[in-house]
């Protein structure tokens, strides 16, 4: 009974230590309802923030068939002619500079997508790191995950990636997108992106295994 009241607590503590430390960052605009959109190439070399870069792409509202998943606009990616239609957004994550260089943070990047057409569309979500005086084109980290889509408009599906965020990173590039080929010249839609950056979960149980011990050894001590 004893031994079940300390894991109880212990469980709680620890959801209430992982609901402290999970530092929900969400991007300045994550659904595309406040941003302008500028180039891809002026937004990553001259570093701005604030501002979506994007290749091929535009925000619309609702088409006749693709409902937005969040707000009244979303991301419409046209096809260019290479490998990825992309779009950005530069973020300072120096407020997360303890966190990040405890070496345990994890950011996890997702968002919605859809596709009005036949079944297999690839979608992309990215994430590249950046130290305080690194620039585009000297990145430290970059993970894309594609992932294919259903065709069907009537479903949004996510897309996640996450990285080990290498102690000194202060900037971070989200990414949504398509490959391009995939797209067969129809647009394909993202909506309410989400970038969190958290405690790694073997952090988080190894300091839930501490604190049972912990807990453990004060209901000894107490007999
Ligand atoms: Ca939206
Ligand atoms: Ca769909």
């Amino acid at each position: 009974m004893k031994t079940n009241l300390i894991t109880r607590t212990a469980t709680l503590t620890l959801l209430a230590i992982g609901g402290s430390l999970a530092f929900g960052f969400p991007i300045a605009d994550d659904s595309f309802e406040n941003l302008p959109l500028d180039g891809y190439a002026n937004v990553l070399n001259n570093w701005i923030q604030g501002t979506w870069g994007s290749e091929y792409s535009s925000i619309t509202g609702s088409t006749s068939s693709v409902l937005t998943a969040h707000g009244t606009k979303m991301l419409s990616a046209n096809a260019g002619t290479d490998v990825w239609t992309q779009t950005v957004q530069l973020l300072d994550v120096s407020a997360l500079a303890g966190l990040i260089d405890s070496g345990g943070a994890v950011a996890n990047f997702r968002a919605l997508y859809n596709y009005d057409a036949t079944a297999g569309a690839q979608s992309l979500a990215g994430l590249w790191s950046f130290g305080q005086n690194d620039r585009w084109g000297s990145h430290t980290n970059v993970l894309f995950n594609t992932a294919a889509l259903d065709g069907l408009a009537g479903t949004w599906e996510h897309n996640v990636v996450s990285m080990t965020l290498p102690v000194g990173t202060r900037w971070l590039i989200t990414e949504v997108g398509f490959v391009n080929a995939s797209l067969n010249g129809q647009p394909g839609y993202v909506d309410a992106g989400n970038l969190e950056v958290v405690p790694e979960p073997s952090i988080l149980v190894a300091t839930g295994l501490g604190l049972a011990a912990l807990l453990r050894r004060r209901a000894t001590a107490r007999k």
